[in-house]
This record gives C-alpha cells, structure tokens and sequence, in this order.
C-alpha cells in the first residue's frame, strides 16, 4: 500500500462510512479490514459484479475468500463431550509428595503449575442445554515443567461399563436414536434402558445417574474424579494406587429435576454462563485435589478388584487426602481456539504418573489420540496454543496437515551424526519417562476377571447412603425415565435389576411405572453406607455468588430494597431487581428505584432465592400479576429461601403457600428496610442451598 494512513483520520483510502464506524473502533488507526494475504479491502458488503444488477464475477477473490472460510469454519464436534465450558488457572499442591511420585509439579509447593478445566455434557450435540440429566466431564490439562499431564475425569467416581470394547455400544444407545434422531440429551428412552437392562455392570451408574450428581447447580459446585485407578511412581520405581478426587470448595450442589428441565428452556447456556461470570466478577471458581492411596501390597485387600472402574473406594475405607488446590481465574479470549480445540489425552502424563491394567483406562489410551487426529485435522494439534506445552518439544516427527513448526537441519532421525546426535534420549536422573515395570504374564483371552462380577453391592451402599430426600430423587429419576421407555418388557427387566440393588428402590419405582410383578432378588442387602457418598455431607455454607431474585413495583419501600442490595451483596451474593419492565420503578416515597432486570426475561428457576420487599402498592400489583405469583410459588416448589418483608407476606397467600410449611420462608413483620435478624436469617437459609422437607408435589407451579 503507498499510503499510510496510520497519522489521520482521512486520507484517500477511507470513506465517510469508515469514519462513522471509527468511533466503535478500539484504534481506527490499525485495524484495517484485510484479506488473508494481508491485502486491504476497500468493500466488504458488495460482491464484485457485472454492473448493479449483473452477475457475481468469479474474479472477485475477497467474497471467494471470505465465502470459502465460512463453508469450512466447523470441525467435527466430540462424539461424545461434544458440549463444554472452558478455563484457565493454576494449581498449587500444599506439601511435597515426593514419598509417593516423582512429579515434579507435585512436589514443590511454592510452584504454580498452569492448568485449562474443560467441564462439559456427554451426550447432547455442542449446541444442546447444560441442565440435562448427563454425566459431566472434569478434564484439566496441567502444564507442567516436564510436559503436560491431563486428568481427563467426570464429576461421577464410577463408570458405565468395565471394558473399553463395550464403550460404541454404551454411547450408541444413549445417543439420539438413529431412525429419527430423538431424544436429544436425554437418556430417557428405549435404546438406552434397553443396553442397560441387559448390561448389568451399568448399575452402579445408572444410580449415579439417576441421582442429583447428574444435575449440577453450577460447575463451580460439583466434584471431579479420575475414576480409574492410577499409579504413582516414585524416585525408586516404587508404585503406589491412586485415585485422583476434586472437591469443589463452594461444596456440592445440584439442582431439581423439574427446575433443570426448565432451565434447559429459559437458559440453555446455564452452567457456561455461570462459569463465565464468576470468573469475570472475580469469584473464582476453586477445588481441592484430594487423593486415595493404596500401597501395592493392598492391591486385593478389598472386596472389589481396584481395576473395576465401576468401583470406588469407600472415603471410609481409604480416606481422601488433600494434596492442593486449583484455581480457575481466566476466561478463554475465544471459543473456538480454546474451548473447541483442547485436545485432552489421558495418555498424556509426566515421569511419577502411571497406568494400571484397568481395561477401561487401557482402551481410553488408544481412543483419545485417535479421535484428535479426525477432529483437528491431522497429528499437529499438539502445535495448537491451548495444546501446547510449557516444556520445550524437540523430535524428529516432521510435515503433516498443519504443520507450524520450520524446522532446521538435515536431519529428522535417530541415531544421527550429521544432527550432533540430537535429540538426545533422557534417562529417569534427566527427566525421562520410564515406564513402570510391572510383570505381565497371562494367557490371550477375551474373558472378564470374575472379580468384576459385582454388579449391585456398591449400587445398593449408594442407595444406603443417601438422605431421604435423595432417595426421593432418585426414584423420581427412575419413573420419569422408565417412564419415557414405551417397551413394558424393558421396564420389568431394569426394576429386576433394581430389586437386585435393594427391594425398596425397586418397590417405589415399580409403583409409579405400571411394573406390578418384582422379581424375587437372588441377593439379600448387606445394609452397608458410606456417608461421603451423600451430597447432604458435602454442603460448604457459603451464599457466594448466590443469585436472589428482589421483586418490586410502584410503590417499594425504596430504603428496603436498597438495605437489602447491599447486604446481599456485601455477603457476596449476587442480589438482582427484578420488575414488570426494565429500568426503573417509583419508591413508595417518590425516589427512583434501578430496575436490573425485566421478569419476563427471567424465571425463578434462575434464582437460588427470591425476596419481596415491604410495600403496599407494590406488594398489590405483584400479587395481581401472574409471573410474580409464580416466581414465588416456584421457588417455594424448588426449595429455595423466600425473604418476605412488611407487606411482602401478602404474596404468600397469592401464591398459595399460606397453609404450606414454612421451612426457609423468612418472614420480617416490622416496615421498613430488612433488620439484622431478618438479614441473618435469611442468609443462613441461602447458605443451605436448598430446603428439602418441603412438600412440593403439592405446590401448583
Ligand atoms: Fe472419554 N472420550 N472415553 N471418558 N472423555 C472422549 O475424546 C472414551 C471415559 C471424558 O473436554 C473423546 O476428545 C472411551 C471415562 C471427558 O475435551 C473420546 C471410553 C471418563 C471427555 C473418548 C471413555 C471419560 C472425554 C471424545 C471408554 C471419565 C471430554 C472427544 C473406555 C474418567 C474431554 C475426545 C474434553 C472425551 C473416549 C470413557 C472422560 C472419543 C473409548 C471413564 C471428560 O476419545
């Protein structure tokens, strides 16, 4: 180009449509819209043509270009994980465990190892809600010194299946059914109940399943788990079995069926979109790494094989010990670079972390790698930015779709001369990873170890385990899901299945499926729990970044409102306004009351709480308006904490809720702003997350 144009604002390659849009412009000066050759572009908005109303011109190479880009801008979604949320942070272990591994990451406290978590659904397409009753994925990808080790986990401790051979069959029938591509996201239909009705070892997980961990109030509030047994090598070569457990420090939280299934609706993009916010507000989202260790010497010391990745190991038989703590403080600056384009590998890992012959675990070795090579494009992906390493990557791979790297020299092989001998190989005393050496030495079979052949006593210690109100859930998940099986025969083989795991669960639901005949078990219960297993043990009292909903018209007590936003949110919740329409509405005293938010923009299910500030007119109008009277007829059904002050309490009865039990429903009787015991009391019922003895079925919302 002659001229640069970089001083002013006019010269004679700008139009007068390029100076309008300058003051949109970060830096006018340097953003020229440019082809890929770096070529300017003086019209984005016509095709080059044969006059006005002429043909396109095939010479016209930027709408070739800037066409031909688009009709390639997609890349084959994950099969399975295809939608997810991404971010970035570091991880900080407390002490060093140099007794158990040799990695380096660690083993110094003082370090901060970068990390990018990928949490995501497993069978909905990218485009699917984040609120259906899924399995979520837990993948984080460490940097480290030594190469990069990914902990490519789920937020269940267990898995469908024992052997990787069995995975297509597994997906296949949870995915949409092939003939019309139904139901999307869902695991309520025929062709899944049907693979599980004759697959057993899916039990335990359908429990799981079929349990709040499938609906997560946030990802910053659910656990991880590597799930398959793993190994620890230290300095000597000596090995150690690990398990690898996140635990979320906001504690583990989900949400209700009914309350998900409306959130799919009103905000697909939920779980993404809490994410995102509490690490643009600056509450960042951060989980404990706990681990489980056996000594090898254990290796049969338990009832279950540790090779059985449809098994865990009880906390109280094995507790889990803390060892660090990751902190997620970064959004990704694009979707489609990070998000879309991490490349996990659970083969990926660093000298002191090892494999067991968990036939899971084993077939994942070869899937990973395999499924990059189709969905990024060939073997560069590791060249990708959210990919790459930290540490420095030198070898003789060369050429491939992709190829970013102009490599030097002649040579690109092993032994060489002509290349001083470089790359050079590391033993273990330079960093070199050197396989455990574990002995094998069997016969080729295709038969599964019998000590896989336990498919109930762990389902039914996590029925044990569970609050009543779990239990509650979980046969509710079971009849709605069964519920949508339209093969009678399907629903009596699972609740065959079920009487297996315990009597009860398959009596209650049984009941509500039409099933009337239950197979006698052949097994009778063991009555075993393992409390760990219960999300009412893994609460953390915190009300941070808890959104409450503040309903308000003409007509609030401005002084109210205004006590009860800074309360909130100096408590770190996230209080919000919500009126008939946006922008604002009039204070009983005349004084402008902010409106944040237009109700009809939002729902209840949005909300962990809602309030009704004091106010005569005010409180008139929401009791005559239906979405009020439902938001808080909703929250009540959902068990969340409802805050009602002064005459706020009247839209108890407009909702219907007069009669109900009053278990986290706040009441302040006095006028006027929210006092201290109404502030206190309402946040503790916040901090609870959520209150279960109430009786719902009977709320109409
Ligand atoms: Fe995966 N899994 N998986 N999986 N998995 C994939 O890899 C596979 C399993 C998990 O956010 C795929 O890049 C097989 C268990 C997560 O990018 C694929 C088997 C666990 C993610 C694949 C399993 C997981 C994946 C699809 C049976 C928990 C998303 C796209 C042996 C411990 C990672 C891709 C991300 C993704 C294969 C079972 C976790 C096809 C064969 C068990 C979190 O390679």
């Amino acid at each position: 180009m002659a001229t640069d144009n970089r001083a002013g604002d006019g010269g004679p390659d700008r139009t007068a449509k390029d100076r309008q849009l300058d003051a949109y412009r970060v830096d006018p000066r340097d953003t020229y819209l440019t082809t890929d050759q770096g070529l300017r572009v003086s019209d984005t908005d016509n095709s080059l043509a044969a006059g006005a109303r002429g043909p396109t011109l095939m010479e016209d190479f930027h709408f070739r270009e800037k066409i031909t880009s688009f009709d390639h801008e997609r890349i084959p979604e994950r099969v399975v994980h295809a939608r997810g949320a991404g971010a970035y942070g570091y991880f900080q272990v407390y002490e060093p465990l140099t007794e158990f591994t040799r990695a380096d990451f660690l083993r110094d406290p003082a370090a901060r190892t970068p990390v990018f978590v990928r949490f995501s659904t497993v069978a909905g397409s990218r485009g699917s809600a984040d609120t259906v009753r899924d399995v979520r994925g837990f993948a984080t990808k460490f940097y480290t010194g030594e190469g990069n080790f990914d902990l490519v986990g789920n937020n269940m401790p267990v898995f469908f299946i024992q052997d990787a051979i069995k995975f297509p069959d597994f997906v296949h029938a949870v995915k949409p059914e092939p003939h019309n591509e139904i139901p999307q996201a869902a695991s309520a239909h025929n062709t899944l109940w049907d693979f599980v009705s004759l697959q057993p070892e899916t039990m335990h997980m359908m429990m799981w399943l079929m349990s709040d961990r499938a609906l997560p109030r946030s990802y910053r509030m659910m656990q991880g788990f590597g799930v398959h047994t793993f190994r620890f090598v230290d300095q000597n070569g000596r090995g150690t079995f690990v398990k690898f457990h996140w635990k979320p420090l906001l504690g583990t939280h989900s949400l209700v069926w009914d309350e998900a299934q409306k959130i799919a609706g009103k905000d697909p993009d939920f779980n993404r979109r809490d994410l995102w916010d509490s690490i643009e507000a600056g509450v960042f989202p951060e989980y404990e790494l706990g681990v489980q260790l056996v000594p090898e010497d254990r290796e049969f010391a338990f009832d279950f094989d540790l090779l059985d990745a449809t098994k865990i190991i009880p906390e109280e038989l094995v507790p889990v010990r803390p060892i660090g703590k990751m902190v997620l403080d970064r959004n990704p600056e694009n979707f489609f670079a990070e998000t879309e384009q991490v490349a996990f590998h659970i083969g990926n890992v660093v000298p002191g972390i090892d494999f067991t012959n968990d036939p899971l675990l084993q077939g994942r070795l070869f899937s990973y790698l395999d499924t990059q090579l189709i969905r990024l494009g060939g073997p560069n992906f590791a060249q990708i930015p959210v990919n790459r390493p930290v540490a420095r990557v030198h070898n003789n791979q060369r050429d491939g779709y992709n190829q970013r790297r102009v490599h030097q020299g002649t040579t690109s092989y092993a032994p060489n001369s002509l290349g001083a001998g470089c790359p050079m190989v590391a033993d273990a005393s330079h960093g070199g990873y050197v396989h455990y050496q574990e002995r094998v030495d069997g016969a080729k079979i295709r038969r599964r170890s019998e000590s896989f052949g336990d498919h109930y006593s762990q389902a039914e210690l996590f029925w044990n385990s569970m609050s009543d109100w779990e239990k509650e859930h979980i046969v509710a998940a079971y009849r709605f899901e069964l519920g949508k099986v339209e093969h009678r025969h399907i629903r009596v083989r699972v609740v065959a299945h079920l009487a297996e795991v315990h009597p009860d669960l398959a009596a209650r639901v049984a009941e509500g499926i039409g099933v009337e005949e239950v197979e006698k078990p052949s097994r009778s219960p063991h009555g075993d729990s393992s409390p760990a297993l219960s999300q009412a043990n893994a609460r953390r009292d915190s009300v941070a970044t808890r959104k409450v909903a503040i309903l308000v018209a003409d007509g609030v007590d401005a002084a109210c409102v205004a006590s009860l936003r800074e309360t909130l949110a100096g408590v770190g919740a996230i209080p919000e306004v919500l009126a008939a329409w946006d922008g604002k509405v009039e204070g009983a005293g005349g004084e402008t009351v902010p409106v944040d938010r237009a109700m009809s923009t939002m729902a209840s299910v949005l909300y962990d709480a809602v309030v009704v500030p004091d106010g005569a007119a005010s409180t008139r109008s929401l009791a005559g308006d239906g979405l009020a009277v439902h938001f808080v007829a909703e929250a009540y059904k959902h068990g969340k904490a409802i805050g009602l002050l002064g005459s706020g309490a009247d839209l108890l009865r407009a909702s219907r809720l007069e009669a109900m039990d009053g278990a986290g429903v706040v009441l302040q009787e006095g006028r006027g702003a929210a006092d201290q015991a109404f502030l206190d009391a309402f946040v503790t019922a916040l901090a609870q997350h959520r209150v279960w003895s109430r009786p719902t079925d009977r709320v109409p919302a």
